[in-house]
């Protein structure tokens, strides 16, 4: 089932996450559900929250258009380590619509986490799948990518979505805003 994506300035994405307590067929469903609506944005990556969830659960695919999918979910995500070396990605995000700008992070990082079959696992990442991954964990932490741009570029971003948000107000039901 494809889910309606939660839009800036929608206080829910500030929520943190809390964690999964038990990977059940259930959770197995969520994870389907968000591999579906990530794929029909399109996206390579997605958290719970993204679609009013608060649990601590991402799902990512990088494979090309011309691959088969290569759908990774990721539950109760710890980055345990990361690398010396920063690095430099245009990031977006598909709760902040139609903006991308540059972010540095490092470059790797090494993630442990429990998969959709409940065994725990350790991944060491780099390239889009280290960006990715920390943009996700970022989501589980209430943050967004716009948090790591200056606060000039930030805010010039969130008055954009606040009055979008407005204007809209007339046609759907309210949105709530937050700064
Ligand atoms: O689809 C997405 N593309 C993307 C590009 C660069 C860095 C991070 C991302 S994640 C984003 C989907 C999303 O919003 N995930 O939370
Ligand atoms: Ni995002």
């Amino acid at each position: 089932m494809i889910r309606p994506l939660v839009i800036l300035p929608d206080p829910v994405l500030r929520q943190v996450s809390e964690p999964v307590e038990r990977v059940d067929d259930d959770l197995r469903k969520l994870a389907d559900d968000m591999l579906e609506t990530m794929y029909d944005a399109p996206g390579i990556g997605l958290a719970a929250i993204q679609i009013g969830i608060p649990r601590r659960m991402l799902v990512i695919d990088l494979s090309r258009d011309d691959e088969p999918n290569d759908p990774h979910v990721f539950i109760n995500p710890e980055i345990v380590a990361t690398g010396e070396q920063p690095n430099v990605h245009e990031e977006g995000c598909l709760s902040i619509p139609d903006y991308y700008a540059e972010v540095e992070r490092p470059a790797s990082v090494t993630v442990r986490y429990i998969d959709r079959d409940g065994e725990r696992q350790e991944i060491a990442a780099d390239g889009m799948m280290a960006t990715c991954l920390q943009h996700e964990i970022d989501h589980l932490n209430g943050v967004l990518f716009i948090d790591h741009l200056s606060r000039l570029k930030r805010d010039m971003v969130v008055r954009k979505f606040r009055k979008l948000a407005v204007r809209d107000k007339d046609k759907a039901p309210p949105t709530r805003m937050v700064g």
